[in-house]
């Protein structure tokens, strides 16, 4: 049985690029619930720690420097079926394979540089908006 939180990051080429606006925009239409938000900036023990699962990949170094060379905006989303709902609202990982009309067929650069994190599992939502708030930051 599926939960309704997910976990999103706009990541630092979607902020670089002045696209946090619409993608919020995008994120508020598909009917999501703003639960917490902010923008913060990793550190590169923060980046290893998150994607810790990908750690022996060979993309690695380059994920962990792109994701802490500038700021995110890290967010908690509300909605029923969130997890795979938001996936649906993103797009494939490859913005290349991404369905027309979602966040990173718009808005996503590569593989690489794909604007937009979305949590892959109920279980990954809970410990990875654990990781960016605490409790009193969650409404
Ligand atoms: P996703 O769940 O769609 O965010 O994708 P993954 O968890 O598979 O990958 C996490 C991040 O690793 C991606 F957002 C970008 C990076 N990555 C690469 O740079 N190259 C790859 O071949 C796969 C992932």
């Amino acid at each position: 049985m599926a939960t309704n939180r997910t976990f999103t990051m706009l990541k630092p080429d979607a902020v670089e690029k002045g696209h946090i606006g619409a993608i919020l925009q995008m994120i508020n239409a598909a009917g999501f619930r703003i639960v917490a938000m902010k923008l913060t900036q990793m550190t590169t023990s923060d980046a290893e720690t998150f994607y810790a699962i990908h750690k022996e990949r060979r993309f690695f170094p380059e994920l962990v420097t792109y994701m802490t060379r500038g700021p995110i905006v890290a967010a908690i989303l509300e909605k029923e079926n969130a997890v795979e709902d938001f996936r649906t609202l993103i797009g494939a990982t490859n913005p290349a394979d991404a369905a027309e009309g979602t966040i990173r067929k718009l808005y996503a650069a590569s593989i690489g540089e794909n604007a937009v994190h979305g949590s892959d599992s109920d279980d990954n939502a809970a410990i990875e908006g654990a990781f960016h708030f605490s409790g009193r930051e969650m409404f």
